[in-house]
């Protein structure tokens, strides 16, 4: 059976584990935190969560463990079988994750963990932003799903991403970056569906964990 290793506050564990339940796949999860540990780096060579463990050894890397999945289990398709079209998704993929989360990353220290990012950091992510804001929305179609008619892996990135950078940029600057978009109807209407309520719900009882982990 797959096994989803690392913590539920994760926004790029969540993704695998939507894309798990979507696809109902059976799988385990077993609770790993980002000490830098000899195990932990075996599986995950910069220690990053999450990561699977398959009977043919792990995988990390949310998309390329996503993927993985998409072509282990095909029943409940989560991207077309049209090339282009599959293709189109990936892109839009990318722009969520490597134009607008990696960027927003920058500031979580300081908006969610109570450290500090420099006014040098703040003023280059906030330019970075505000320039590729309007590209990934641009690529976004919202009708009714991130990237058209269906729900695919693009929705299981989208949904939980956007929340994070809405955040981010409100505690940050003072301003919600994505207000002006649809993203937040848009994921209050994904989060509607059974398997969202399911990952919202333990994001929520695993961040009281950690609220209760000894530092
Ligand atoms: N590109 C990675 C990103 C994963 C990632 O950044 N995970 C965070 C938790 S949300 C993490 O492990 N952070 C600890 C660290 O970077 O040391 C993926 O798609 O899986």
């Amino acid at each position: 059976m797959i096994k989803l290793c690392g913590f539920a506050l994760s926004n790029y564990y969540n993704k695998v584990k939507l894309v798990l339940l979507e696809k109902a796949v059976p799988f385990e999860e077993q609770l790993v935190w980002t000490n830098k540990t000899p195990e932990l780096l075996q599986h995950s060579p910069l220690g990053k969560i999450p990561y699977i463990e398959t009977e043919h050894g792990s995988l990390c890397e949310s998309q390329a463990i996503v993927e993985y999945l998409e072509a282990r289990f095909p029943e409940h398709p989560l991207m077309p079988a049209d090339p282009y079209a599959a293709a189109k998704l990936r892109e839009l993929i990318t722009f969520l994750e490597l134009h607008l989360e990696i960027p927003a990353r920058e500031l979580y220290a300081e908006a969610f963990f109570g450290g500090k990012v420099s006014d040098e950091v703040k003023a280059r992510v906030e330019k970075q932003l505000i320039r590729n804001i309007p590209a990934v929305l641009s690529l976004a179609k919202f009708d009714p799903y991130v990237g058209g008619k269906e729900f695919t892996l693009a929705d299981c990135a989208a949904v939980v991403h956007f929340p994070l950078v809405s955040m981010a940029t409100k505690i940050i600057y003072g301003r919600d970056f994505l207000a002006e978009s649809p993203t937040r109807d848009y994921v209050k209407f994904i989060s509607e569906r059974t398997t969202m309520q399911k990952v919202n719900a333990d994001r929520k009882a695993n961040q009281e964990m950690m609220a209760n982990k000894p530092k």
